[in-house]
């Protein structure tokens, strides 16, 4: 690293009266959650694409995202989809994740790869079927409970294909009380993330279609449960900042699960195509930081950001390593915003003053700063060379072909 580009950095941020002591400090707490499943082999509705060295089981799954850990600094928890995930032992598992210094996230309920589930989970018209999915979210709670976590983070399938397969307002009554009977097996250190999706594998209604669904679910249950954005989930054109200002500012929202939209889902490296989305994401998120109102704070404070990606054609541990690093650079840059210089232009109705405020910080260079900070957190200072040099590619090999996949 050279010291040389950093003091140039340090002298710029103090001209713009950036207090870079607080930036660094917040860059260091910073938290990226990593998914068990994007370790693991995956592919498009036309190809799973098997490569050698993935993960055979749940335990090496944790391996590999510690490795990302290890490297990045910011990926202390993995999140687990089950039964992708099932083990006979989770106080095990939880061990073994702790062994490598990381531990298990969100528990993600599987309502999806059943054959139970052709017409729906929660939504079936089938009320055994309705109870098997339901005790399949009672069931992630106590596993939950085991592992640790405090988050169960939900998405369903559900929805159908054509206009009048399904009584859609009796499909709203079942979701609610299925998710009502969740809720109340929760314990209060735990928070219901639901999200939502507007299309896929449903076509015609999905019956957690938008923002707006998830939220009144969530509204309906109280204030554990709150609204997660999966930022792949939204139709072109769709101003993903706004409705996470939205959410913040009714306390309502819980958590990301970043990627990038250009698929039909999601499981695109997040930033590769449009990193302004993600740092205009990340200024909706710093400047609820800093509002009046204590609860906002508290929310804005208190977001799980995780990543939802399974690649099919990059190796995974890299791909991951990128993803997260995407993530940390863009949130570098929104905490370099002026916000009292945006603040002003926006007293003085001066549009283009704001505008420029915020696309500044985005134009900045932050590859001093976040290189002083990772040796200062004792990673290395470029982990995807770090992790190309560690050998650990090879080592996996041994694995084989033909590991773990959704
Ligand atoms: C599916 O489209 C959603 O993004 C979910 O978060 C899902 O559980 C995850 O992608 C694993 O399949
Ligand atoms: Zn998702
Ligand atoms: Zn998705």
């Amino acid at each position: 690293m050279s010291d040389k580009a950093y003091r140039v950095f340090e002298e710029q941020q103090k001209e713009r009266g950036i207090d870079l002591e607080k930036v660094k400090a917040k860059l260091k707490s910073f938290k990226v959650e990593t998914p068990s499943w994007g370790y693991g082999d995956s592919g498009t509705r036309f190809k799973v694409f098997k490569q050698a060295g993935v993960p055979r089981n749940p335990f090496e799954k944790i391996e590999d995202a510690a490795q990302v850990h290890r490297l990045t600094g910011i990926c202390p928890s993995v999140a687990v989809h089950i039964p992708w995930d099932k083990v006979d032992d989770y106080e095990k598992l939880k061990q073994h994740a702790a062994q490598l210094g990381v531990s298990i996230g969100a528990v993600n309920p599987n309502l999806f790869q059943d054959d139970d589930y052709m017409f729906g989970s929660v939504c079936n018209s089938d009320p055994n079927i309705r109870r098997k999915a339901t005790d399949h979210l009672l069931e992630c709670v106590e596993i939950a409970k085991v592992t640790g976590s405090d988050l169960i983070s939900l998405w369903f399938a559900d929805g159908t294909n054509y206009p009048g397969q399904a009584d859609i307002r009796k499909r709203k009554h079942w979701m609610l009380e299925a998710l009502t009977e969740l809720y109340q097996a929760m314990t209060p250190d735990m928070r219901m993330l639901i999200e939502y999706k507007f299309f896929e594998p449903a076509f015609y209604h999905t019956d957690l279609a938008d923002w707006g669904m998830a939220f009144n679910m969530a509204t309906k249950l109280g204030e554990q449960a709150q609204v997660l954005v999966d930022t792949g989930h939204h139709a072109p054109g769709t101003n993903v900042e706004h409705i996470v200002a939205y959410l913040l500012d009714e306390k309502k929202l819980g958590g990301f699960h970043f990627n990038s939209r250009k698929y039909a889902d999601d499981d695109l490296i997040v930033g590769a195509m449009n990193p302004y989305e993600l740092f205009l994401i990340f200024y909706q998120m710093i400047d609820a930081a800093a509002d009046p109102d204590r609860e906002v704070r508290q929310t804005a404070e208190n977001i799980a950001y995780m990543i939802d990606q399974s690649h099919c054609i990059e190796p995974k541990i890299p791909a991951m390593i990128r993803s997260v690093l995407n993530v940390q650079t863009q949130y570098a840059k929104a905490l370099l915003i002026d916000l009292e210089k945006v603040r002003k232009a926006q007293r003085d109705q001066d549009v283009l003053a704001a505008e420029h405020a915020v696309r500044e910080a985005f134009e900045l260079d932050v590859t001093p700063l976040l290189q002083v900070v990772r040796e200062e957190m004792g990673v290395p200072v470029d982990p995807m060379k770090a992790y190309f040099a560690s050998g650990y590619a090879d080592q996996i090999l041994s694995r084989g072909k033909g590991g773990a996949s959704w």
